[in-house]
């Protein structure tokens, strides 16, 4: 984890210099599957095959909300928590980024466009505290997913809205989900509302029914 970007104390100028090149790295597609290598063999992780549908995947409940009571928090330890409605969500800057999908029941999906929001110009607005080392993403649907900060806060996860240049469908977690690229999938919260900050780690959903709390598909932490 770059301490650099969560605490307060460290000055500015590293921390830009910081946010800079982490930016490079996501423009240029760096570390896009948690590898260098755009060589498709390599691009798959083991166990996983790929396909170019796109399958849903969730717990059956699709919360439809209406833009105009849609709002994020964003809590715990964090120096400025925030409750964003949609026109100030919007206001944040937004990004492009592609990467592909690993879902734990074997599907991969190479070479998504995503635009949204990246995680790290929200972590520099918030803020996280120092001891701020494990986050939970909580959805509209009740769903929960917990990742360690220094995953979330990749230069490739986004908030995302749109897909292949549309608004999200609600299916895909519409308006807002995450994405965080290199975790299998089932860490990238459709339909989030919440995102809360914690010192000590929080199982979520999935993590507390049998999946591996981590989830790298690179080391094939599907279960346990
Ligand atoms: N809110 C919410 N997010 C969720 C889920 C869910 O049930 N609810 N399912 C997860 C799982 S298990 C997967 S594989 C992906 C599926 O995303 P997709 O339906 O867009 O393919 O969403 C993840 N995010
Ligand atoms: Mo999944």
């Amino acid at each position: 984890m770059d301490d650099d970007m969560n605490d307060g104390s460290t000055s500015g100028e590293i921390r830009d210099k910081l946010v800079a090149t982490k930016q490079r790295w996501a423009k240029e597609g760096r570390l896009l599957t948690g590898r260098p290598s755009h060589r498709e063999e390599d691009r798959l992780p083991p166990g996983q095959r790929k396909t170019t549908d796109w399958p849903v995947l969730d717990l059956g409940v699709k919360p439809n909300i209406p833009l105009e009571s849609w709002r994020l928090q964003i809590d715990g330890l964090v120096e400025q928590p925030m409750r964003l409605d949609w026109a100030q969500f919007q206001a944040l800057p937004q990004t492009d980024f592609t990467s592909d999908i690993h879902c734990v029941t074997a599907w991969s999906r190479f070479d998504n466009r995503w635009r949204g929001v990246a995680v790290t110009d929200l972590l520099e607005r918030v803020q996280p505290k120092p001891e701020a080392h494990f986050v939970t993403l909580h959805s509209y649907d009740t769903y929960t997913t917990n990742l360690p900060l220094e995953e979330f806060a990749v230069a490739y996860a986004l908030l995302a809205t749109h897909w292949e240049g549309k608004p999200l469908s609600l299916d895909h977690g519409g308006p807002v989900r995450a994405v965080v690229p290199q975790l299998y999938f089932w860490k990238s919260a459709k339909w989030v509302k919440r995102i809360a900050f914690h010192a000590a780690d929080r199982p979520g959903f999935w993590e507390e029914r049998g999946y591996h709390n981590h989830g790298d598909p690179w080391s094939e932490q599907r279960y346990g």
